[in-house]
């Protein structure tokens, strides 16, 4: 594509088929994981023209690169990126959209069921030579078949989840901040009204300051003894010590959970509750899926650097496709 004159910085880790990509086309530059100030001498901050990303860019490091056109982030939550600040600075930020939606929603519905009727426990219960010393695994006190689910986002993800749980015959319901006028699902503009009418909430939306610890104590105990509680979306939308609480007092009946509020976590709030059923963020984490997004990310780069086109920059950023 270029002739490796364009500088894209990449702070931490990243996967290796971003690495490798855009090793054959621009001149890399790689500092570690961030966590203080951006160790790079002047000429070198000044020729960063593009950075990729996988988590975090501090606002600081945003700003301690005059030349910075462009932030190429894997992943379709964007929450490491000040998106506001760097349109602010004529700064796009694009992220890895669509490409994901049916791994997420596909480990969406594997989660619920995990959840709900304790199948990794089941199959632990036959690794460990239960079965044959014991006899069955104890009966799953819940049953997905009847449910009610509401949704708390119905975005790209959502909506590919909700078309899945329409074929496990299940109804379904939605909080968003704007009712979509392309679905037929009950659409409820306060979410605790949902969690009162249903029996099972999936969190799908992403982290802002509007989402953080919009699931807490109020939430869950609407919710109800009966109640399942799934995130994929982000940790930060869940009070975990309300959801530890409440999982322990059975205000509600189970949860699921691929995020967490920090991460890496070893979940230990949560290890000894039989109740709950955990995954370390593995929503989009298949080959296939991570390659397409890492494609994303490179290809972003190399339309911005070609003609100054992006296949899928954030809403905030100040150009469009
Ligand atoms: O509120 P709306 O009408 O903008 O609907 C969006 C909803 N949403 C919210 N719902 C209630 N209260 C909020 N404060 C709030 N903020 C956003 O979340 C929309 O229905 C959904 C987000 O959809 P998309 O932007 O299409 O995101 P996508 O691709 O479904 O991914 C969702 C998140 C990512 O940001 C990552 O954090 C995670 O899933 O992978």
């Amino acid at each position: 594509m270029t002739d490796k004159s364009v500088t894209v910085l990449i702070p931490g880790r990243i996967h290796p088929r971003v690495l490798e990509r855009l090793e054959r086309d621009f001149d890399i530059v790689r500092v570690p994981e961030q966590g203080g100030e951006l160790e790079l001498d002047e000429a070198t901050r000044a020729k960063v023209r593009g950075v990729a990303v996988s988590g975090t860019l501090q606002r600081a490091w945003m700003d301690a690169l005059p030349n910075l056109e462009i932030v190429s982030n894997f992943g379709v939550g964007y929450d490491g990126v000040d998106a506001d600040h760097a349109a602010t600075k004529g700064i796009i930020v694009t992220h890895t959209p669509d490409v994901l939606n049916d791994e997420v929603a596909d480990t969406t519905i594997g989660l619920l069921l995990n959840t709900v009727r304790r199948l990794p426990r089941a199959e632990a219960w036959l690794r460990d030579g239960r079965w044959k010393s014991e006899g069955a695994f104890a009966l799953s006190p819940l049953s997905l078949k009847g449910r009610h689910v509401g949704l708390l986002g119905l975005g790209r993800i959502g909506l590919e989840i909700a078309h899945r749980l329409e074929a496990f015959k299940l109804k379904v319901s939605y909080h968003t901040r704007t009712p979509r006028s392309d679905v037929s699902y009950t659409h409820y503009s306060s979410l605790r009204e949902m969690a009162q009418a249903v029996d099972t909430l999936i969190c799908i939306v992403p982290g802002t300051a509007a989402t953080h610890k919009i699931i807490n104590a109020e939430i869950l105990s609407a919710l109800g003894p009966n109640g399942v509680f799934i995130n994929v979306g982000r940790g930060s939308s869940v009070d975990e010590a309300a959801l530890e609480a409440a999982l322990r007092s059975g205000t509600i009946a189970a949860a699921g959970l691929d995020v967490f509020y920090e991460e890496p976590t070893t979940a230990s709030a949560f290890l000894d509750l039989d109740n709950v059923s955990l995954l370390p963020h593995v929503a989009s984490a298949s080959v296939p899926t991570r390659n397409a997004m890492a494609d994303l990310v490179v290809d972003n780069l190399i339309g911005w650097f070609t003609d100054k086109t992006v296949i899928s920059p954030v809403p905030e950023t100040p150009v469009k496709k």
